[in-house]
């Protein structure tokens, strides 16, 4: 079999990390053979022309043609899996009409692209920023593609979070089960470890057992770990003088693997077009915890909610519902 894999942005930083990996099997496994088409701008071209001499030059046996394009049209035609990566992040001074502007002229055409010619298959995952109102107006344009199939990715602070866990308590990140991204991926997203478990045990009370109570676990969840989570981007940038990359590169692909073929450990975090579920507003692109089930994405119900979650999810959905205000004023959905 082979599957068509659009990335668009695909002359940057994420692409270029995310292209090898996908013509090294990572994404589909050793027996998928893979067509790539790498969507730029005029002035990406050169970087995602380089990228492809690049593939050509890995001999990748599962690599059956890379295509280069600055044609949506071109690039989304039969499409079975879109990374939509290029985007227009945020520059100093912009405000932020500005950026969802920018946006909407990224995302309203490539949705449109891709109502007109991805395949009846397809799966979209949505990296660039704000990736979950950029998933939003992209679905908008997409009528005949079932919403569902719009996706944003929440992978990397669900792995981030993960991670802090797994050094904090000193286990295989493997171990660590049912963390939980809601909301936003931005500064107010809620990362969520009430339900987590690592070897059969509830996190906060191990947690509680390494701080010395339920008070002292609360408040390094508040004033550490969800922070640290929430602003890991800008703490990379500090350290690496670069935003994530390679991060970011390896999240996008568990997101798209774990959709494809099920997940295997617990649940993870999308970002998906709300049902109603945790009173998220419908239609919302909101991060939940989701299982991957015969292909598809299923959020996590009934989880309790406590005082300490409610009001946090609340708000980076206010956030959401913010945005979408905005694009909506702006006559982009
Ligand atoms: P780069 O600036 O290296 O690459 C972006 C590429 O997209 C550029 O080559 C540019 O020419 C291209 N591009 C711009 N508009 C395009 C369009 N309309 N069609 C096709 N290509 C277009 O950025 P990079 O580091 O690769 O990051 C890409 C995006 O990922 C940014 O928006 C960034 O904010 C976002 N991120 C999202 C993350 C997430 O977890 N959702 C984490 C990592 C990253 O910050």
């Amino acid at each position: 079999m082979t599957t068509t894999i659009t990335i668009t942005g695909a002359g940057g930083q994420i692409g270029y990390a995310l292209l090898f990996r996908i013509a090294a099997g990572d994404l589909l496994g050793p027996d998928e053979r893979v067509r790539l088409k790498l969507l730029e701008i005029p002035q990406g071209l050169r970087g995602a022309e380089g990228a492809a001499l690049e593939l050509q030059d890995g001999a990748f046996g599962l690599l059956e043609s890379v295509d280069v394009t600055d044609d949506a049209g071109v690039a989304f035609d039969g499409t079975n899996i879109a990374f939509l990566v290029g985007s227009r992040p945020r520059t100093a001074g912009m405000e932020r009409g500005d950026l969802l502007a920018a946006n909407g002229g990224i995302f309203g055409p490539q949705g449109q692209a891709l109502n007109a010619g991805a395949a009846d298959d397809v799966r979209i995952v949505v990296v660039g920023n704000p990736a979950n109102t950029n998933a939003l107006i992209a679905a908008a344009h997409a009528p005949d593609i079932p919403s569902e199939r719009f996706t944003a990715l929440t992978r990397l602070d669900h792995n981030r979070a993960v991670g802090q866990l797994s050094t904090l308590l000193g286990v295989p990140a493997s171990e660590v089960r049912d963390v939980t991204i809601w909301g936003n991926h931005s500064a107010t997203q809620f990362p969520d470890v009430a339900h987590a478990t690592v070897g059969g045990r509830g996190v906060p009370e191990l947690l509680a057992e390494r701080f010395g109570g339920e008070v002292a676990a609360r408040a390094w969840l508040a004033d550490e770990f969800i922070p640290r989570v929430a602003k890991r981007g800008a703490e990379i940038i500090e350290v690496r003088g670069s935003s994530s990359v390679a991060s970011a590169a390896n999240a996008a692909i568990d997101h798209v693997r774990d959709w494809v073929h099920g997940t295997q450990n617990g649940w993870t975090s999308v970002a998906l077009p709300s049902d109603g579920s945790y009173d998220v507003p419908a239609g919302l692109v909101s991060s939940f915890p989701a299982r991957s089930v015969d292909g598809a994405w299923q959020i996590v119900r009934d989880l309790d909610l406590d005082d300490f979650a409610a009001p946090r999810i609340a708000a980076s959905v206010a956030e959401l519902v913010e945005e979408r205000e905005a694009v909506r004023t702006l006559g982009l959905l």
